[in-house]
């Protein structure tokens, strides 16, 4: 897309690109250290200075910096790697995330941070021309070649004292962001253009949103809602997004007692409702996603999976307009698998976007790991070759490091580990289906129903009385096997 100025925007690409490449004048990036005499304001210099573009160097590479399974221009049944992937950093894990938890303080000091004063880190955040965060993040989208970011309003500009003020905090760092995409897109990208595959309102964190947003009990929290997500789809179609995102983090309830569900959902609807208007109002073309969790924040939250969510859709008629983000820790954490909840969104035409992490078996909360188990991946990868891949949606690591990782490279092999995982994932699927003989075992199992009175009974038109006369016509039937260990073995030789 061209845009006024991209001629100075091409020299500014060329001088910043031979400041990277030569690496001289580079700030090392923390606050003691910085050029500005201690200050990192003025900063102009590399993040990750000792990281270069990450590579492909294939599976026999030691090397930790390089990706061993995802080659993005690699074809692969049919599509690209990088078109069947659409991957997505997430900003908020990656360059707001402390490594705090309940029990615990911060424990990295991450270079674009203080890591002791937020509010001073706000402050720094709002200046436009001195957003060190949203600099280090188009850095490490670059090096890692990744053209896709995820972000919610508050992660990227701090609240005001009124919502004026801090839309127009948001607005002054959504500029540089502008900036930036179109900057690295030229250098970086050769011409394709960085972009959102998500943006988000962050409705959980503010104290007003204690009772939920769009179902809090006060109608001014509803208002209030309403009016940031209304700049929350400005911003994202103005920064090129593909989709909008809805995660009702409190969006349910804590007790029952003192809770009125039905009035809750219908609220809930009518804002989902005024949403799809003003996206109509915008021209906004990108998707509609809502995000399922079961719980945590609230015990209980209303978008509890996929079908519980397509259920609410249904109910309220709102099914055309909105697809569904799966998170497989989510989907876990609902007691499903998340290849489960990826089936029931894709069956009912729903898998909009996939937020790739995954939990651990013996923590019961969200623990936002990144996905690196191999058979996961190709179950996760499955749903989407059936889905014919996710676009406009992607995979979006909505991923965190572990409290332990605190080194700026964990970063980078973190992503990388996710982005291959799902890579050898999708190169299983390819084995599995050239195989065939997973399909012709499901087609198998299925093919009593390729009958005249199976075509029947599929077309909804054998009633009972039917199927009586049939029972006493053909006995007691012959009842095969699963064939389940078959099943699993063939899989397993993909892997
Ligand atoms: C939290 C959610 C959240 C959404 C965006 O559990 O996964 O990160 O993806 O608000
Ligand atoms: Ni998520
Ligand atoms: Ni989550």
């Amino acid at each position: 897309m061209k845009i006024k100025g991209t001629s100075v925007l091409v020299f500014v690409a060329l001088v910043l690109s031979t400041v990277i490449a030569e690496s001289t004048q580079t700030c090392r990036a923390n606050l003691e250290a910085a050029c500005n005499g201690g200050s990192s304001d003025g900063w102009d210099g590399e993040f990750f200075p000792g990281i270069s573009k990450i590579k492909y160097e294939g599976p026999t590479s030691k090397n930790p910096l390089s990706y061993k399974w995802y080659n993005a221009d690699e074809e692969i049944l049919g599509k690209k790697m990088k078109d069947w992937m659409r991957f997505s950093v997430a900003f908020w894990h990656t360059f707001r995330g402390t490594g705090a938890d309940p029990f615990g303080a911060p424990t990295k000091s991450w270079p674009w941070e203080d890591g002791t004063n937020s509010l001073t880190i706000a402050k720094r955040r709002s200046k436009k021309a001195s957003n060190p965060v949203v600099r280090a993040h188009f850095e490490f989208m670059n090096k890692l070649g990744v053209d896709r970011w995820c972000f919610h309003d508050r992660d990227i500009a701090p609240d005001g004292k009124t919502l004026k003020e801090t839309n127009a905090n948001l607005d002054a760092v959504v500029a540089l962001a502008k900036e930036l995409q179109v900057l690295y897109s030229e250098i970086a990208f050769e011409g394709t253009s960085i972009k959102p595959l998500w943006g988000t309102a962050q409705l959980f964190l503010h104290p007003r949103y204690m009772h939920g947003a769009a179902t809090s009990s006060e109608v001014a929290v509803y208002a209030y809602a309403a009016a940031q997500v209304k700049k929350a789809m400005e911003v994202t179609q103005y920064l090129g997004g593909e989709n909008y995102l809805f995660w009702g983090g409190r969006e349910g309830y804590q007790s029952l007692l003192n809770t009125d569900m039905q009035r809750e959902l219908d609220h809930m609807a009518s804002f989902l409702q005024a949403a799809v208007d003003y996206k109509k109002k915008l021209g906004f073309k990108g998707n509609l996603l809502l995000e399922p969790k079961p719980q945590e924040p609230t015990k209980h939250q209303y978008d509890w999976d996929a079908a519980t969510t397509f259920a609410f859709l249904q109910k309220y008629g709102l099914s055309g307009e909105f697809k569904l983000n799966i998170e497989c820790n989510h989907a876990t954490l609902s007691g499903h698998s998340c290849p489960h909840d990826l089936e029931t969104a894709r069956i009912n035409g729903l898998l909009g976007n996939i937020d790739a992490n995954t939990g651990d078996p013996q923590i019961g909360w969200d623990t936002d790991q990144f996905l690196t188990d191999i058979a996961e991946a190709t179950l996760v990868m499955l749903s989407v070759v059936r889905n014919g891949g996710l676009a406009p949606g992607g995979f979006n690591f909505d991923a965190k490091l572990r409290r332990e990782s605190t080194d700026v490279e964990d970063l980078f092999i973190a992503h990388i580990s996710g982005m291959d995982t799902l890579a050898r994932g999708l190169r299983n699927v390819a084995k599995l289906i050239e195989d065939g003989s997973l399909t012709e075992l499901v087609r198998k199992r299925y093919q009593s129903f390729d009958t005249e009175i199976g075509a029947l009974i599929e077309a909804g038109k054998v009633d009972f009385e039917t199927l009586e006369k049939k029972t006493m016509e053909w006995g007691e039937p012959y009842v095969p096997s699963a064939k389940q260990e078959l099943a699993e073995m063939i899989f397993q030789s993909a892997l």
